[in-house]
């Protein structure tokens, strides 16, 4: 890559990315009103992960684990998507390549943000899955083990449609060719911590021709091993770096 690392020279980077993959995590949402997860007063500060995203929480106390996804998603009722998730749009719109968006989130502010190519590797808040049929249902209210399946009926069938910590990611082979083929890979919002996502930067760094960039409020637990990191809040740091990206000359 030539230029600077942390500067760019801003032709050079219209010109060289054609398949961008965008890794987005809780800290994206954030400034639209989305707790994360490890943050004070985020998600894990409130319920342990053992009561609410296993499958053994589930068969445990499928009601608790009910109310936790129920609360999450009637409080996408309350939110909107920010500055970070629009750049994102942004860049699909005018870059002349490819830009897959990953996401960790389980929320729907990149769709509402008018994104598309978006891979939710960990499931999404408004589809409920039923054990019995397989069927996945678009699904806006709650949901009680009572509720029937829109499909086949039966009751005490409906889950959330969410990846739970000991199970299998969604679309990992999908996600596997997009990283394989990306020569500039982004990081957002995400404090490494949970695999296989918090693997994806090295697995980029192995396959070897991409660009990485952390773009986070703090140094993630994977830093290091990105050729760039540009620490502070996403609704600020990702226009700036679109911007550049699509080589607007920023005031
Ligand atoms: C699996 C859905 C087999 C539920 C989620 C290897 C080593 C160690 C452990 C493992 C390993 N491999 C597997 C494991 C086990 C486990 C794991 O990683 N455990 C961790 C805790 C150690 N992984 C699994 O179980 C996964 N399944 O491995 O299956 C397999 C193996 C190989 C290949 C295929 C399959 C399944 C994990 C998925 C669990 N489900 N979500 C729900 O949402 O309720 S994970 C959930 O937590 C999120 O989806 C996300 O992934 C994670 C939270 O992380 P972040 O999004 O990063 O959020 P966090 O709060 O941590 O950080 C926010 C960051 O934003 C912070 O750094 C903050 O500074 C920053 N920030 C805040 N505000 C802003 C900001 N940045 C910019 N701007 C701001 N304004």
């Amino acid at each position: 890559m030539r230029g600077s690392k942390r500067g760019s020279l801003v032709f050079e980077w219209k010109t060289t990315f054609k398949n961008v993959v965008v890794l987005t995590g809780a800290g994206i949402s954030a400034e639209s009103g989305v707790a994360t997860f490890r943050d004070n007063g985020g998600l894990w500060a409130e319920h342990r992960i053992e009561d609410v995203a296993t499958p053994d929480a589930f068969a445990m106390n499928p009601v608790l684990v009910q109310d936790f996804y129920n609360k999450r998603r009637a409080q996408l009722k309350e939110v909107e998507p920010n500055a970070g998730h629009r750049a994102l749009t942004r860049l699909q719109q005018e870059l002349d390549g490819n830009v897959t968006i990953i996401t960790q989130n389980v929320d729907d502010l990149h769709e509402r943000s008018g994104s598309h190519d978006i891979i939710h590797m960990h499931g999404e808040l408004r589809k409920v899955r039923c054990r019995a049929c397989a069927t996945v249902h678009q699904w806006q209210e709650d949901c009680f083990q009572e509720t029937a399946c829109p499909t086949c009926g039966r009751q005490v069938v409906l889950r959330p449609h969410i990846v739970w910590f000991g199970e299998m990611p969604f679309y990992m082979d999908l996600i596997t060719q997009k990283l394989q083929v990306c020569d500039l890979f982004i990081s957002v919002g995400t404090s490494g911590n949970v695999y296989p996502a918090a693997g994806f930067v090295t697995h980029v760094q192995q396959v070897g021709h991409a660009h990485t960039i952390e773009i986070n409020l703090e140094s993630s637990e994977g830093v290091s091993y990105f050729a760039e990191a540009r620490h502070g809040r996403a609704g600020d740091l990702l226009p700036a770096l679109i911007d550049e990206i699509l080589s607007v000359k920023v005031a």
